[in-house]
Order: C-alpha cells, then sequence, then structure tokens
C-alpha cells in the first residue's frame, strides 16, 4: 500500500473518478440531496436533460469498477466523498451507511492493491446548505471542515492522501457567477465571495487533517495556461492578465504567500472586503497544501473582443475586461483545444511558484467514441494520442525540474459529464446506459500495454 505521496523516482499512475459522475444511487442508505439533484432537476441546465440519479451505478458497482482499475495495472484510484452521503443536512447528523459505503470501497482498493486517494468535495454540495447561501455563506467553509474530520476519522486509518477540494474554480465562477454549474447562480462577483470561502474552507479542513496527523493534504486546480494572440497588444496583455487572475492566482497567491495579488484585487475588489476576508484567513490558507494536484485538458489563446469565438465560460471571469478565446485545431468533442505543451509549461510554472510536489490528478479527452461491432470494441486512438502527447509532455516538465509524482486519468469510465450529460464521453471504459455493461476501450489496452510495472508505484511511458 502506498501510504503517502509517491516518491520522485518515477510518475506514478492512476485513474480517476467523481462521486456524482458515477455512483448513482442519489436517494439511497439516507443520502440527502445536493446542489446537483437540483440543478438538473431544472429544466434546461443540462445538455440531454439527464442527471446523476443512475450515472454508471457504480455505488453498486465498485468491486466490478475496482477490477478494472486494478486490470489496468494502475497503482492509484482517486475517488471524492459525497458530502450529502456522509451528513444528509450539510452539518450536524452523520449517516452511517453513507461512511460504510466509502469504508467497503477504500477495502476493497486496498485488496487489489490500489491505493485509495480521496477528494472531499467534487461539487455536490448538500442543497441544505445551498439553502443558507451555500459557499457565499462563511459557516459553509465551517461545515467542510467538520465533513472532513467525520470522514478522516473513519478512512484515516487506510487513507493517507487526501485532497480537499477538486477545481475550485468551477465551484466557486461556473456555479456563482456564470451558473452552468450547480446551484446555477448568475451573480458576477459573487464567484470571487464562493472562492474566498473555497479557499478557507480548504485551510480549515486541511487544519483539521494535518492535526489529526495526515501528511499529505492536497488541493486540486485546473490552473490554466492563458496566451495572448497578440502579444503586442497591451489592451489584450493586460485582459488576459486579469482572466490569469481570476482563474489561476486567486488560488495560488494565498496558498503561496498569504495574500491576493494587487492585479486580482483590481478585477476582484470583493476579495479587498475585510467583512469577506477576515484576518487570519489567508494566514490560514498559506502553507496548508502539502501537494498540489493539476487538472490540464486545454490551453486559452485570448484575443481581441468580438475578433473570434466567445467563449461560453466568459461570465466566469467577473471584473475582467472582455477578451475572445481562439480554440485552434485539433479540437476534442468538447471543443476543446488539443495541445500538450499547455500541460508542460503549467507543471514547471507551478512547480517554480509553489515549491511544492505536484501530481497531474486529471488530464484526458472526450471523443465521440463509435462501437465497432458486437462485443463493444471501441478504437479510440484519438484518445490514444491525446494520452500519450500528454504523457509526453509530463516527462518533458520532469526532465525541466518540475516535481511531478503521478500522472492520472480521467477517467475511468464514460460518465455524467456535469452540463453536457451523457453526451461527451471520457472514459477509458465505455459503459453501456441500457444494461450499464462495461468494456474497456483501445486506450484502456493501451494503457496496460504501456504502464511498466503493474501494481503500486507503476509508471507509464510514452
Ligand atoms: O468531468 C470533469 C471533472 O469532473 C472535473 N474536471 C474536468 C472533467 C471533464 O470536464
Amino acid at each position: 500500500m502506498i501510504s503517502s505521496l509517491p516518491d520522485t523516482a518515477t510518475v506514478a499512475f492512476g485513474v480517476a473518478t467523481a462521486a456524482y459522475q458515477i455512483e448513482g444511487a442519489t436517494s439511497e442508505d439516507g443520502r440527502g440531496p445536493s446542489i446537483w439533484d437540483t440543478f438538473t432537476a431544472r429544466p434546461g441546465t443540462v445538455r440531454d436533460g439527464s442527471d446523476g440519479s443512475v450515472a454508471c451505478d457504480s455505488y453498486h458497482r465498485y468491486a466490478e469498477d475496482l477490477d478494472l482499475v486494478a486490470r489496468l495495472g494502475a497503482g492509484w484510484y482517486r475517488f471524492s466523498i459525497a458530502w450529502p452521503r456522509i451528513m444528509p443536512e450539510g452539518t450536524g447528523r452523520v449517516e452511517p451507511r453513507g461512511l460504510d459505503y466509502y469504508d467497503r470501497l477504500v477495502d476493497a482498493a486496498l485488496a487489489r492493491g490500489l491505493a485509495p486517494t480521496a477528494t472531499l468535495y467534487h461539487w455536490d454540495l448538500p442543497q441544505a446548505l445551498e439553502d443558507r447561501d451555500g459557499w457565499l455563506n462563511r459557516d459553509t467553509a465551517e461545515a467542510f471542515a467538520d465533513y472532513a474530520g467525520v470522514v478522516h476519522d473513519r478512512l484515516g486509518d487506510r487513507v493517507r492522501v487526501w485532497a480537499t477540494h477538486n477545481e475550485p474554480w468551477c465551484a466557486a465562477y461556473l456555479g456563482y457567477a456564470a451558473g452552468v454549474h450547480a446551484p446555477g447562480r448568475r451573480e458576477g462577483g459573487a464567484g470571487h465571495r464562493a472562492a474566498h470561502h473555497l479557499l478557507l474552507g480548504h485551510g480549515l479542513a486541511a487544519t483539521r487533517l494535518h492535526d489529526a496527523g495526515v501528511d499529505d493534504v492536497g488541493i486540486v486546480l485546473n490552473l490554466a495556461p492563458y496566451w495572448p494572440e497578440d502579444p503586442d497588444d497591451e489592451a489584450l496583455v493586460a485582459a488576459t492578465d486579469g482572466i490569469d487572475a481570476v482563474r489561476n492566482r486567486v488560488w495560488l497567491g494565498p496558498l503561496v504567500d498569504g495574500r491576493y495579488d494587487d492585479g486580482l484585487l483590481a478585477v476582484a475588489p470583493e476579495l479587498a472586503d475585510p467583512a469577506l476576508v477576515r484576518d487570519g484567513d489567508l494566514a490560514l490558507v498559506r502553507g496548508s497544501a502539502d501537494w498540489v494536484g493539476i487538472n490540464y485538458y486545454t490551453p486559452f489563446r485570448t484575443a481581441a473582443p468580438g475578433s473570434a469565438e466567445r467563449h461560453p465560460e466568459q461570465d466566469a471571469y467577473p471584473g475582467t475586461a472582455p477578451v475572445s478565446f481562439v480554440v485552434r485545431e485539433p479540437r476534442t468533442d468538447i471543443g476543446w483545444e488539443v495541445d500538450a505543451s499547455g500541460l508542460e509549461q503549467l507543471l514547471v510554472d507551478t512547480h517554480r511558484r509553489t515549491g511544492l510536489p505536484l501530481m497531474v490528478t486529471e488530464n484526458g479527452a472526450a471523443y465521440p467514441d463509435t462501437v465497432l461491432d458486437a462485443e463493444g470494441t471501441i478504437d479510440d486512438q484519438d484518445r490514444i494520442d491525446y494520452l500519450r502527447d500528454h504523457i509526453a509532455a509530463t516527462r518533458r516538465a520532469r526532465e525541466a525540474g518540475a516535481d511531478v509524482r503521478a500522472y492520472v486519468v480521467w477517467t475511468l469510465l464514460d460518465n455524467f459529464e456535469w452540463a453536457e450529460g451523457y453526451t461527451k464521453t471520457f472514459g477509458i471504459v465505455h459503459v453501456d446506459p441500457r444494461d450499464q455493461t462495461r468494456t474497456p476501450k483501445a486506450s484502456f489496452h493501451w494503457l496496460a500495454a504501456h504502464i511498466s510495472d503493474p501494481g503500486v508505484g507503476s509508471t507509464v511511458s510514452p
């Protein structure tokens, strides 16, 4: 069993999932409603009108799913815990059946030689907390720390590597500014307020876990490179700097320096409000992460407003000057440009900025997989190419000095892809929605063949 962060000698290989995207069973064993149950019930929020109530039924099929991870030869299984299963009202009462489920999952992972690494928050806030203003309410950060403590008390003897949040940028800005994710609020600067409370929640939870003896508490960020098309266009460079602040520096500044930088405060005056950012908040966050997870899919190229496609998420950068986003070919099925050099740059820059060990906690691609025959064969060569190029970029970043310890593929199963529903598939295993049959795709077999050292501590070679 890996009991702590992988060492520097190799890149550990893993595969990731998230609770709401795969578990289903949203009304079982005392689970309370989450903001994603509420959001998906609202017409027009999800492309195909679907929800996560069944998803991949992994709540019942987790053993089969872990068999697949073991067959792949991965050493790491990154999963998330559904807060509403543990504390259905968000605070107070603990639901033992929810804890029992993750207890079984962790044991099943260990029994297969997989190191379980747990993410505490992958966007499924208990609805009861959103009813009290969700991440706009400081109490939610305190509640998150209590929840972290409850989960650790049960699993901490076996799970040693913890992540607090997954992609808090999405939770804050897609959820409270752009409104395209749950809870679906379009309130501009509220995104900044949510971001601060998410950071505070991270800091409080990390303190709780450290006090309980955990050495490896991380936070998983979807940092992104922003590349102005015309580096001589001063207005564009300034606007791009504001966007970089809202996507990247809002997290790294507090984590590394214990402050929000001036460029960020210029576009996010909310973060200068002493009623929001109280004395001691940023000091608590500073130095609270032992490692940083990087989720990378695509770079962003900015151009003068109106000159190119407007990225649908632009509302998610409140306070910033408008830009256009240029998306070059090749693109994946979700419209994201493929460019592995962005990952290499991000890893090198983030290691320089933080000095911390890094893990690529998510990387993968959506493609319109076609089932070729009755056996369910899927020849996803495009996904293989994507993964091979990004694994090579990870290797180059290590050669350039970035301390990258793991490469984790997103994702094991075709699953509920948030506002895209089931229309975009990222899995290395196809899931037939009619009967839940799992069929490994060619990318699964390719990865299995390229994981050089099966078992814990596996490494991948391009
Ligand atoms: O499916 C998501 C995941 O939940 C978070 N990171 C990005 C993935 C692909 O959009």
